[in-house]
């Protein structure tokens, strides 16, 4: 019995993992192991040994399942101790830089429009990018004929042949969810409407889809005074310079009437663009008073109510604000064009904490 004490107290105490002393474990005191069969053998002894040796095997089992129990104790604080070695974090490191998103020039840029007309009271509604050739053209009194409905500058629906529904469009301009805006609201009213418009133009200044802003402005007795107000307010706030100066020149859209388009006052001295100052005028703009056929076409009485509307391209102020050369290389994807023109995503641009900054 001592020999079997010894043989199994060393093989457990080299026992390298839990198998093998599971492996043990059977040997010794599983049900076939050598100390049950041992005890077996009691069967067979007479009383008198039977005293002496049954408490002896008892003891032995005792032993060995002891020894059993403190090397798996051991071995698992031992794995413990090598996980903790080798998982082992500096949590108080500094981060590593990672290559983090931008927010694109576009995105930054509406964000920024809308929160000066939010200031204004201006909500913001967005409406289908496909639409009826009605809400495209003819609810903002763009007539049959008109060179803008023309198959080169419109990108129309395709129609399966024998098909005479009327066509539909992907929208050359946001009117479109300002007609919606005035069927569903009424007036008074005052949105924004900044989304993607197609037109099928591609050179170094029109690429065949980029984004628009438009605004419109409903009441009793809104006039272009207000109008100058707001395009001026607009303008000190999105381009950050106190002496902004605005052009109204006459015009013409077939939505508004009168019609005006907006210059503001540019120095390219040097070859760079400053606002503000100079003898110079940029166009920026187009704008007016809300034709009475428009308002009728949005379930607005024209006798009662009357409004401005306003349109831009946010490309185009984009690039102006932030100096980009290109417009085609706001649509290229380009990673390094992104890094260096993005901003940040956690600087979301307000009146109060700086539009851009
Ligand atoms: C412009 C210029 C002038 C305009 C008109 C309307 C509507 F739907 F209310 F009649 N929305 N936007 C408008 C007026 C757009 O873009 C150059």
């Amino acid at each position: 019995m001592d020999d079997l004490k010894a043989k199994y107290i060393a093989a457990i105490a080299d026992a390298s993992d839990e198998a093998a002393l599971e492996d043990l474990r059977v040997q010794a005191v599983g049900k076939k192991g050598e100390v049950s069969l041992k005890m077996r053998e009691l069967g067979k002894m007479t009383p008198e040994e039977r005293q002496i040796m049954g408490p002896r095997l008892n003891a032995l089992k005792d032993e060995i399942n002891s020894a059993l129990a403190a090397r798996k104790a051991s071995l698992a604080d031992a794995a413990l101790e090598e996980r903790l070695r080798s998982e082992w974090l500096d949590v108080t490191l500094p981060g590593r830089g990672r290559p983090a998103g931008t927010i694109h020039p576009v995105s930054q840029v509406t964000e920024e429009v809308t929160a000066i007309f939010a200031d204004m009271g201006f909500a913001v509604a967005e409406g289908p990018q496909v639409e009826s050739d009605w809400y495209n053209f003819d609810a903002l009194n763009i007539p049959g004929h008109h060179p803008a409905r023309a198959e080169m500058d419109t990108f129309y629906m395709h129609r399966a042949e024998g098909d005479t529904r009327a066509p539909h469009v992907l929208r050359t301009h946001t009117s479109p969810v300002q007609i919606r805006s005035m069927q569903a609201q009424g007036a008074p009213i005052r949105v924004i409407c900044p989304g993607r418009v197609y037109r099928c133009d591609y050179d170094i200044t029109h690429t065949p889809m980029f984004h628009q802003v438009e605004g419109l402005a409903i009441d009793k007795d809104i006039s272009m005074a207000n109008l100058k107000w707001v395009l001026e307010e607009f303008c000190r706030a999105f381009f950050e310079v106190d002496g902004v100066e605005l052009r109204f020149r006459a015009s013409h859209f077939p939505f508004t009437e009168p019609s005006a388009e907006v210059d503001i006052r540019c120095s390219w001295e040097g070859g760079t663009l400053k606002l503000g100052e100079g003898d110079d005028w940029l166009e920026i703009l187009g704008s007016g008073m809300v034709h009475p056929k428009v308002l009728q076409a949005g379930g607005i009485d024209p006798d009662q109510w009357q409004g401005f509307a306003f349109g831009m391209g946010i490309d185009r102020i984009a690039m102006l604000k932030y100096g980009i050369p290109d417009l085609r290389a706001f649509f290229d994807s380009d990673l390094r064009w992104l890094r260096h023109y993005g901003f940040s995503a956690l600087a979301k641009p307000t009146l109060h904490g700086g539009l851009s900054a």
